[in-house]
């Protein structure tokens, strides 16, 4: 069975030498329009500046473009503002805020993007004299970014200085995502990770444009977020993982470094505090919580569906009130997530009693629910969003809480599950929603894929990672790449923009960057890598 592929010494070192080895036409996820210039190039150099227009928010995103870009290339690639808004294209990167700027094709054909107004658009343009990025939003000029960096040649992502030449091929591109929610989810209760683990995958996440990060805080094997007002979740229910190790949780201070550090990447954190099974390590830690009252033991094996909330315990509900009211005021965010998945021991009726509940405590706190699409028979809130994870292409309850204004995140089981091993050799991960290579994860529509959801109540796509067998980050980026990507493009390109046999090869030509940078990926039969 394959091991995680890491770069083997050197092997950056000698790729980096190619002048020119990314195509305008390379981008991932791919852009609604492309249109090279052939022959035309731009050459960064030491010369090279880095400005913005008069508009200061700007700011931040072109330091993190120098950030990005200085240490390959050791140019200074000074930070200047153009406060006179006059901006001769000289030998310059400029990004500009500009409520004006056209980011999406209008008048084509197909589904999609096509007039999308989500946040997030840019376009960028390359000419000899310099590179231009145009957007209506700093999310816009942050993904006209993660374009350019795929535009310079892979030796950009070394930590250390490369010879270069470090040039970007010329032409124009006009870009705007087609849903508005792209995601990841990391399960950090069944094993635990790290801040440092966490903000490296924010990093990955925000290269391939996606702008949601879900953490899964709670399940049955431990609790990982403290709660000032029950300090027992976090210190008794945190101490425990899968298969006995030692755990850990997230104080505040942690947890907001990791909403912090997202939004720098535009990323938005979606807490999951899954409710009211998944739980036994919150009655673990407050028998009070649990049906009769006595402590279950610590859980450390992988089963699901055993444990559950008092339902008729007034305790239940000043738990998820102060849980959730403590999480809220932590997370800038609009979405809480409230789990409402397998929860088997409890009748359809109490599982009502208790959820309808929980909704309505999400609701006092201003933010909008997000549930497993198990919460479809609950009752309808306003504005509240589905997670599917079915691996079939019909559900009914879902189908009947659209039709009363639900909105569905799409996560297939069978599609999106990065838990899921890739072959039957693959040693890592589960199997029980099937095998996922690239192209299982990539061929399928989001806006079409499951009956009574139109792409209108589709409010995007997230691929989760459940832990049960992941300890380690190259675990979490072996199973995370290339499939992370396909999701990424799912989200992000219209239909029209996106083909398999495009995007193996986009990938192929893509993967010396994860070497260079490190990132651990499957190197799948499917994609003809170099
Ligand atoms: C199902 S998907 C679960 C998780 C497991 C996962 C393993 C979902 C909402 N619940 O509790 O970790 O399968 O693949």
């Amino acid at each position: 069975p394959p091991a995680p592929r890491t770069p083997e010494p050197g092997r950056a070192t000698v790729r980096a030498g190619a002048a020119t080895d990314a195509r305008l036409t390379g981008v991932l996820p791919a852009p609604t329009r492309v249109r090279p210039a052939p022959g035309v190039r731009y050459r960064l150099t030491a010369e090279t500046v880095i400005r913005t227009g008069a508009d200061p928010a700007a700011g931040t995103v072109a330091d993190y473009l120098a950030t990005l870009l200085r240490p390959a290339t050791g140019h200074p690639l000074p930070v200047t503002r153009a406060d006179d808004g006059t901006l001769p294209p000289v030998d310059a990167i400029t990004l500009l805020l500009d409520p004006t700027t056209e980011t999406s094709e209008t008048g084509t054909a197909g589904t999609g993007s096509a007039g999308s107004t989500h946040e997030g658009g840019y376009r960028l343009d390359v000419t000899g004299d310099g590179i231009v990025i145009r957007a209506r939003d700093r999310a816009g000029l942050f993904h006209g970014v993660q374009t350019l960096r795929q535009l310079l040649p892979a030796a950009i992502e070394s930590s250390t200085v490369q010879p270069g030449p470090w040039e970007v091929p010329g032409g124009e591109i006009v870009d705007t995502p087609r849903f508005a929610y792209r995601g990841a989810m990391l399960d950090v209760s069944r094993h635990f990770f790290e801040v440092p683990d966490v903000l490296r995958l924010v990093d990955q996440l925000a290269r391939y444009k996606l702008n949601h990060l879900h953490l899964h805080l709670t399940d049955d094997q431990g609790w990982r977020i403290a709660i000032d007002s029950w300090p027992k979740l976090a210190e008794v229910g945190g101490a425990t993982e899968v298969d006995g190790g030692v755990g850990g949780y997230y104080t505040q201070a942690d947890y907001r470094t990791i909403v912090e550090y997202a939004a720098t990447r535009h990323i938005t954190v979606v807490p999951e505090i899954d409710l009211p099974g998944h739980t036994n390590a919150a009655l673990h830690a407050y028998p009070e919580l649990a049906p009769d009252g006595v402590a279950p033991a610590a859980y450390t094996g992988t089963e699901v569906g055993f444990s559950y909330l008092a339902v008729d315990n007034e305790r239940t509900y000043d738990f998820v009130t102060d849980v959730l009211g403590e999480l809220a005021a932590l997370t800038p965010g609009a979405y809480l997530h409230v789990g409402g998945d397998e929860a088997f021991k409890l009748s359809p009726a109490d599982y009502a009693t208790v959820m309808n509940r929980v909704q309505r405590i999400v609701a006092d706190t201003g933010r909008t629910v997000v549930g497993w699409h198990q919460l479809a028979p609950a009752e309808h809130v306003p504005g509240r969003v589905l997670q599917y994870w079915g691996t079939t292409t019909a559900d009914e309850k879902v189908a009947a809480a659209v039709a009363q204004g639900a909105r569905v995140i799409m996560s297939p089981g069978n599609r999106t599950y990065l838990d899921m091993k890739y072959t039957e050799s693959t040693t890592l991960g589960q199997d029980w929603a099937g095998l996922i290579e690239v192209r299982t994860a990539y061929d399928w529509d989001p806006g079409t894929y499951l009956d009574g959801v139109p792409e209108e109540a589709v409010l995007g796509v997230e691929a989760p990672l459940w832990t049960e067998t992941i300890r380690t980050v190259p675990e979490i980026e072996y199973m995370t790449f290339p499939r992370l990507v396909a999701v990424a493009e799912l989200g992000w390109s219209t239909a029209p923009a996106r083909d398999w046999e495009s995007f193996r090869l986009r990938l192929a030509a893509h993967s010396p960057r994860w070497d260079t940078a490190s990132i651990a990926y499957h190197p799948s039969p499917e994609v003809p890598w170099p």
